[in-house]
């Protein structure tokens, strides 16, 4: 990672971890960490006996435009979740872990560096790590697990505690919108973004035919929230697999990390992130966008795990399931090709036509949702 190139830089991060560090702790080594696609994240290793690594993150403000509110809800749900589990036991035979977030020398849960970052620091959870692809059904089920068990220990907190950090977060309408104003823009320039390859792209074709087809059907999720079929919840926002942190010994689930998008939103938001990222074996990032297939099977599984905690669900719940897990496939594909338009704006990207590639592969992973729609709703429907 760039920042790691020069010594200042490292200097600079060694001396922004120290921030975070007990006195009387070394950071011996700071090394650039995960796959965010918007946080610049970072393992620290102490010379330590009680803490031996913990994560620093470089928040980014583009896109938490109040990173102080962000700290607030984390610091809500954290204090929630540890008084449930202390006065409730859910799963005794397992551990659960809620990462914690540490504190500056200051007593401050960030530290803002003279350039105006912000930093924050959390735990690390021991003896365990997380996947990019789904393992087997196994692990399929453990990461339906996980969201049960997070969702379950917030179903009694009221969504109005937690601010709106990210306007518009999974909002499909308004990406839509934000959509069109990017395709104008870029077609209004000479030549326009999509075209400045020596010929257009049929893949660019393929997108802009794709979102065309499915505009209307779009609001889906958002008519059943207006019309009040649908209640605001306090959600993750981006539950993916490789947020699931899996115990290496044992191989059950017992963390969610990436506490950011922790807000107020609809629990289908959740459902439909998990199974998008836990139904395509070959990832979000393969370059083999036209083998990406949904599978069934592993769906059944993280559901099964997902239901076998989170019992709040209601009929009309059951019944938006398969909406929700087409929809947030779409929305993600139409959100990385507006950025590819855009010119990599948002995500992170590591050649100019990434985050095309991305959308293609969710856009191949929702046609794939489409032609099993009537087998995901029976399978849905059945788990009630
Ligand atoms: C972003 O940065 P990361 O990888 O945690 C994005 C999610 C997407 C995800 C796709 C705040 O999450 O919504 O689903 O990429 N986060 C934000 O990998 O936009
Ligand atoms: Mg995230």
């Amino acid at each position: 990672m760039k920042d790691l190139n020069t010594s200042s830089n490292w200097e600079n991060l060694v001396s922004v971890a120290n921030q975070f560090a007990s006195p009387q702790d070394k950071v011996i080594n700071v090394q650039a960490f995960g796959s965010g696609n918007i946080n610049d994240t970072f393992l620290v290793t102490l010379d330590s006996k009680s803490e031996g690594h913990f994560v620093l993150q470089r928040i980014n403000t583009q896109v938490f435009r109040q990173p102080e509110l962000v700290m607030q809800n984390i610091r809500t749900f954290t204090e929630h979740v540890r008084d449930r589990l202390q006065h409730t036991s859910f799963s005794p035979d397992r551990r659960w872990e809620v990462p914690r977030v540490l504190l500056t020398q200051a007593a401050q849960d960030h530290w803002i560096d003279s350039s105006g970052s912000f930093w924050r620091a959390i735990s690390f959870i021991d003896a365990s790590q997380s996947f990019d692809t789904i393992q087997d059904n196994q692990h399929a089920r453990e990461v339906g697990y996980a969201l049960g068990m997070f969702h379950t220990l917030i179903s009694d907190l009221s969504p109005a505690k937690l601010a709106d950090t990210l306007e518009g977060f999974h909002i499909t309408p308004s990406y839509l919108q934000h959509y069109a104003q990017v395709l104008a823009t870029s077609r209004s320039q000479s030549p326009p973004v999509h075209e400045q390859t020596s010929t257009r792209l049929p893949e660019v074709d393929y997108c802009l035919q794709f979102i065309s087809d499915r505009k209307a059907w779009a609001h889906v999720l958002e008519d059943a929230k207006a019309q009040g079929r649908l209640c605001l919840r306090p959600i993750h926002g981006d539950p993916k697999i490789n947020n699931v942190m899996i115990d290496t010994a044992t191989r059950q689930a017992i963390s969610i990390i990436d506490l950011d998008t922790v807000k107020p939103g609809l629990v289908h938001y959740d459902i439909g992130d998990c199974l998008r990222s836990g139904c395509n074996p070959l990832g979000e990032e393969t370059e083999q966008w036209q083998a990406v297939r949904f599978e069934l099977d592993l769906c059944q599984e993280i559901l099964q795990g997902y239901l076998s905690q989170a019992r709040f669900l209601t009929e009309t719940d059951y019944k938006y399931l398969y909406d929700a897990i087409r929809l947030i496939a779409f929305e993600l594909g139409l959100r990385f090709f507006t950025d590819y338009l855009a010119g990599n704006v948002y995500f992170k990207a590591k050649y100019p036509e990434h985050n095309l590639a991305r959308a293609l592969v969710q856009f191949k992973l929702t046609e794939s949702i489409e032609s099993q729609a009537a087998a995901i709703r029976n399978l849905s429907q059945d788990m009630r």
